[in-house]
């Protein structure tokens, strides 16, 4: 018997079914999340108009709370808020039972509907926001809660400040109003930008043109609230939503059987947890436009064929020919110990051992003195991208190789278009300090279904396990103690070399 985690949705009904809690259930039902779901309001709309918000009475409303008192619920998601005392007990719901929640404010809808009125807005900001872990406003309503006008990205940023000074935990500032001309190709980019006062970053998607993208606010705060109750952080989860949006405007569909096509706005339709590379966001930390030239256009050097293969990563270059003999043709310079010229002697070192032997070194963190001595690549973790300067590393001609460990750090590896990508851990190692839950072989075939860079595994392999992750498809396995602490480390290679041989066969 499998086991669902429950989100709890505070929603109004749409008479079409375009938007609402038909959305929430459909989407966290795509997700594998349970639904629970309290009425706010029965609206009357179809895709033309609303014609009446009518919220439930308030006796109708408490009964519904009470009902779900028991359920072991997850995360809490609000849309539609029918009265003011409705925000209010929601809010002192929230509090009672230290749930996160995650709030789309639908007070205006992109088709200039306001649903909420002044009275109303006070208490969202007074009540909700405190308690709120999530805010999702479309720029409109952005606006209308910081109370600035928002024409630029600074006034995105200005409202997020705003938003989060009144108490919310988090903000997601949805740009689909508010696209921008990528200058290079003149495609449209819609980006959404989130900041928790701590971490900022924008999210770009490719604009999807369709008339159908009724229900993508509902659809996106349902997306995050089901992937906040599946486990995942608040980062990876506001991905994985755009990659659900993306999908959903991919798939969707007109409702309306009409001639009448101009009018005929059907819903965003989310079929299956994301999985696919079209709808992977790029995350960046300043406007995904305000990337140099250098970066947005084309990416890293592809590495040459074969594959990548078994890449062992060593601390020192006299490893490269020890194991070049026995069919290693990756191997990563990872030096942790040295400094100054003895570190800058060793890569030198290696680098030369590399050309020599023909194995595609990369060198790990020190990509100026990988430049200077003219290295295959570089390898970089998500915190050495602050400081490296990928311009230069792109410009000299190497390849480039990121590290990544979840949803959140894929779409920022994704935004440099790198040479590959590593995914790990693929199980609990002890050679590095992991907060991350191991991705296992599910995690890992997902990731290989998902992209197609190559995709190195690393992270706790060895030698039982290296067979099971060859044969998920990987264009390289990477480790560092099954090899350096093994007692034979060229016969461990070798028959790893052998076994990643076989799995391509
Ligand atoms: N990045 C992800 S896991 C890892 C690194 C550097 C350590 C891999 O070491 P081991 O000994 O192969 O588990
Ligand atoms: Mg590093």
């Amino acid at each position: 018997m499998s086991t669902r985690p429950t989100v709890l949705n505070f929603s109004g009904n749409d008479t079409a079914g375009l938007a609402g809690v038909a959305v929430d259930i459909k989407v966290q039902h795509a997700f594998d999340v349970h639904s629970a779901s309290i009425i706010t309001a029965n609206t009357a709309q179809n895709n033309k108009e609303v014609i009446s918000i009518n919220a439930v009475s308030e006796s109708v409303f408490t009964d519904q709370l009470s009902a779900i008192a028991s359920m072991p619920i997850k995360v809490i998601k609000v849309g539609l808020i029918g009265t003011v005392e409705q925000s209010e007990k929601i809010a002192s719901f929230a509090k009672e039972k230290q749930l996160p929640l995650v709030l789309d404010p639908v007070i205006a809808s992109s088709s200039g509907t306001v649903f909420l009125d002044d009275t109303f807005l006070s208490c969202l900001k007074q009540k909700l926001l405190p308690n709120t872990l999530l805010l999702t406003p479309n720029t409109i309503e952005a606006e209308l809660l910081a109370g600035i006008k928002i024409t630029t990205e600074g006034d995105i940023v200005k409202a997020a400040e705003i938003l989060l000074s009144m108490g919310t935990k988090a903000v997601l500032i949805k740009g689909g109003h508010f696209s921008v001309d990528k200058a290079s190709d003149q495609e449209a980019i819609v980006q959404d930008y989130f900041s928790d006062g701590e971490m900022s970053f924008w999210l770009s998607n490719k604009k999807i043109n369709t008339s159908h993208s009724r229900g993508t606010g509902c659809a996106l705060s349902s997306s995050i609230a089901a992937s906040l109750a599946l486990g995942y952080s608040l980062y990876d989860a506001v991905v994985i939503a755009k990659m659900a949006i993306s999908q959903g405007l991919r798939q969707s569909y007109s409702a309306i059987n009409t001639k009448d096509t101009d009018k005929s706005f059907g819903p965003v339709n989310i079929t299956n947890f994301p999985c696919e590379q079209i709808d992977l966001p790029v995350l960046t930390h300043k406007p995904y436009g305000h990337l140099s030239s250098t970066l947005l256009d084309g990416a890293f050097p592809a590495c040459n064929k074969p594959l990548l293969g078994l890449y062992p990563v060593v601390e020192r270059a006299d490893w490269i020919e020890k194991l070049v003999p026995v069919g290693v043709t990756t191997m990563q310079l990872r030096v942790k110990d040295l400094s100054g010229d003895a570190l800058e002697n060793e890569i030198a070192k290696a680098i030369a051992l590399g050309a020599k032997h023909n194995c595609r070194l990369f060198i790990n963190d020190y990509w100026r003195l990988a430049i200077k001595h003219n290295a295959y690549g570089v390898h970089l973790g998500q915190e050495d991208l602050h400081d490296a300067n990928l311009d230069e590393i792109k410009k000299a001609g190497l390849r480039l190789g990121l590290s990544t460990h979840c949803h959140y750090e894929v779409a920022r590896a994704h935004a440099y278009k790198p040479s590959y990508i590593a995914c790990g851990p693929v199980f609990h190692t002890t050679t590095k300090d992991m907060p991350w839950v191991p991705h296992g072989l599910a995690g890992l075939s997902y990731w290989r279904d998902v992209l197609s860079y190559p995709l190195v595994a690393i992270g706790g392999i060895n030698t039982e396990r290296f067979g099971p992750i060859a044969a998920t498809g990987v264009d390289s396995v990477a480790m560092i103690t099954a090899i350096t602490l093994a007692d034979n480390p060229c016969d461990v290679a070798a028959n790893f070399v052998q076994q990643f041989n076989d799995a391509q066969h």
